[in-house]
């Protein structure tokens, strides 16, 4: 089995203003491409590792082959964390539901989670991501850098499991804001997809 690219279930320009039509078909077609083609062909000699998912060789990076886990964390990473991102980008949908909830218990409300992801996000130096993630019980902001997941090994008590995911690689943002990533970062909180990212939380919780 070998690892494609998922077709987006919207068209390219479902996001604007917010996140530009161009940007998002560069986005997937070459980048996330990319690391897919790079993830296929670091597998190409380890048939014993080409069934798994791109989370579960995340999960089980400490098995992967030493020669071909850098480029496993760098491209399984890329095709997991594109894959996540794409499902929770939608316009227009409230927040609400138990996401809403816990949320408010964790970070006493909405502008006040936005406002640390956001913090987070824009401090990040180079390239990588910001998420919420579950960690056990609990909502956590955590930036990791590059391509690496919050999926990747870790004992199982510590492990973090994304709710919520901000690209902020410079070719997520470059074309329509140049060097303005705050803008992009409040751009990307218009087009969050609440009920995506309720069910993923339902589903982990
Ligand atoms: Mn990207």
């Amino acid at each position: 089995m070998s690892h494609t690219l998922p077709a987006l279930n919207y068209a390219y320009d479902a996001l604007e203003p917010f996140i530009d039509a161009k940007t998002m078909e560069i986005h997937h077609t070459k980048h996330h491409q990319t690391y897919v083609d790079k993830l296929n062909a670091a597998l190409e000699n380890y048939p014993d590792f080409q069934n798994l998912s791109a989370e579960d060789l995340l999960r089980k990076i400490n098995e992967v082959p030493e020669a071909i886990r850098t480029a496993v964390i760098n491209h399984g990473g890329g095709h997991a964390n594109h894959t996540f991102f794409w499902s929770i980008l939608k316009r227009n949908v409230d927040f609400s539901g138990e996401i809403a909830e816990a949320v408010g218990d964790k970070f006493g409300s909405f502008e006040e989670l936005k406002k640390e992801f956001s913090q987070e996000a824009a401090l990040l130096f180079g390239s990588g991501w910001t998420w919420l993630v579950l960690q056990g019980n609990d909502l956590e902001i955590v930036t990791t850098p590059n391509q690496n997941s919050p999926l990747m090994d870790s004992p199982l008590t510590e492990r973090q499991i994304p709710i919520l995911g901000l690209d902020v690689w410079e070719h997520a943002y470059y074309l329509k804001y140049q060097n303005r990533r705050p803008e992009y970062i409040e751009a990307f909180f218009n087009v969050i997809n609440w009920e995506r990212v309720n069910e993923i939380f339902l589903k982990n919780k």
